[in-house]
């Protein structure tokens, strides 16, 4: 699958699918018996929406870079997963100059609703923010639009990559080594980012005395499911039931995503589409129920919810970067978002670092990002809370449901919650 190009022995990987892979220029390669070294300014682990956001900023800013990721491009593509980007999650698609198609399919969201007890209580997060609203556009195409970007733009990245290990990052020469279709390759680079993802290699390299972990289990799981019909409302719905969670959310008019609160311990298989239809119908409000049109789920799949930040981000040159640094649980839309978010903070830091030699501000980081991560963490932690069923407790039922009456009911309640969820605003680097 790789090639090597006689001009300048730079190695060329292919079509990867559609996708292919060129070498930018800047990265030089030498070659020793069956080793291969390469230097880059940043060398970014994963292609997850952090990575592909992160290279694609810095490759507009001439900083160059190379991503390296374990899966294909297909696969990574193949992840079902986001789809509610908050305003600065969009401005910086934009400012990568990969906003086109989430400005033209992408649907703007003004309010969502919370269902309990029957109700349906819609809140306004246009009115309540001064205006500010969310974008429903899949991670999927957001993925897809960043992959297309870097491959047009002939920046360099490594798809299957095999035994990725970080080198020296406490040092001013780190570097990345893995082996590419069993060639061995080492990545010389000033920074390392770790965009690897929960289950990445960057943060598992960081010696325990040096991190400090806080994380909750939560004691289900969500069973989502992608099916082509017309979904039941214009807007989300999150409804609390006695029977436990349910979602409803979208990717187009005729594209639906929904989701009911499971067991962990459940298993795809245990759910027949008819099922899980009926489980859905029944923790709906009356009036979305009988309007839930159903059809064959084209996606199936449980994930499990967990809060967890790793602290801090920064250890000497590398920088964890979204998911391999801090997770939440999906009720709050915050996942993605926050990953754009410390993009956004390690992308302003990397620029005026190369760009005004501002290397006061490399030890910013995590102080700027965990500022942002722990509101999120207590956003969607608190609605997880409120809208789960955590036992067969009856007061605790009650409680939510008190809960849920006060914070739809208070304009105070409502604002909260809506500012909350479009977004904090970013801090600045300065
Ligand atoms: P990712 O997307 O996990 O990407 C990490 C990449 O790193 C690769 N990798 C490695 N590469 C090289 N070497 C290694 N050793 C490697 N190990 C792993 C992986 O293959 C992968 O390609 O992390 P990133 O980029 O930080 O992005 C984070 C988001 O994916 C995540 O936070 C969101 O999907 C969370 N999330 C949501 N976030 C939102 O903002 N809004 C939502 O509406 C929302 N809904 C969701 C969600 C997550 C869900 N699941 C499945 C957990 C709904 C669900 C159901
Ligand atoms: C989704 O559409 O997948 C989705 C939307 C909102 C959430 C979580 C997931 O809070």
């Amino acid at each position: 699958m790789y090639k090597f190009l006689k001009r300048k022995s730079i190695p060329v990987k292919h079509c990867l699918g559609h996708y292919s892979l060129i070498i930018s220029l800047n990265a030089i390669v030498v070659r020793t018996a069956g080793h291969q070294f390469m230097k880059t300014q940043v060398a970014i682990i994963g292609a997850g929406p952090s990575g592909l956001l992160l290279g694609r900023l810095l490759e507009l800013q001439g900083i160059d870079n190379i991503i390296i990721e374990t899966k294909s491009p297909d696969y990574v593509l193949s992840r079902i997963r986001a789809g509610v980007l908050e305003q600065g999650t969009q401005m910086l698609m934009r400012e990568a100059q990969v906003g086109q198609r989430m400005d033209s399919e992408g649907h703007v969201h003004e309010g969502f609703a919370l269902s309990f007890l029957g109700r349906l209580e819609r809140i306004d997060i246009k009115a309540l923010t001064g205006g500010k609203t969310v974008m429903v556009y899949g991670q999927t195409e957001v993925t897809k639009d960043l992959m297309d970007a870097r491959n047009l733009s002939g920046a360099t990245s490594f798809y299957e990559a095999d035994e990725v290990t970080l080198h020296d990052f406490y040092s001013d020469k780190p570097s990345v080594s893995f082996l590419s279709n069993g060639q061995r390759l080492t990545v010389e680079c000033d920074y390392i980012a770790g965009c690897d993802g929960f289950h990445g290699v960057a943060r598992k390299s960081i010696p325990s005395e040096a991190i400090r972990l806080f994380e909750r289990v939560y004691p289900f799981g969500w069973l989502g499911i992608l099916s082509r019909t017309p979904p039941v409302s214009e807007e989300l719905i999150y409804a609390n039931h006695e029977r436990g969670f349910a979602l409803c959310s979208m990717r187009s008019s005729m594209l639906s995503r929904y989701y009911v609160q499971c067991s962990l311990d459940d298993k795809v298989e245990n759910w027949s589409d008819q099922r899980f239809w009926d489980e859905l119908r029944l923790r709906l409000p009356e009036a979305a129920a009988q309007s839930l049109i159903t059809g064959p789920s084209i996606e199936k799949s449980i994930a499990p919810l967990r809060s967890f930040v790793a602290e801090p981000m920064q250890f000497g040159q590398l920088f964890l970067v979204g998911d391999a640094a801090h997770i939440v649980p999906p009720t709050g839309a915050k996942g993605l978002n926050l990953a754009a978010s410390d993009v956004y903070t390690l992308y302003n830091i990397l620029r005026k670092r190369y760009k005004e030699n501002r290397l006061d501000l490399l030890t910013k980081y995590s102080e700027i990002c965990l500022r942002r991560i722990w509101k999120a963490e207590r956003f969607s932690w608190w609605m997880t809370s409120i809208l789960h069923k955590f036992s067969d407790d009856a007061f605790n039922q009650r409680i939510q449901e008190a809960e849920l009456d006060y914070y739809t009911s208070s304009l105070a309640g409502q604002t909260t919650v809506a500012e909350n969820y479009v977004g904090l605003p970013y801090e600045a680097v300065e």
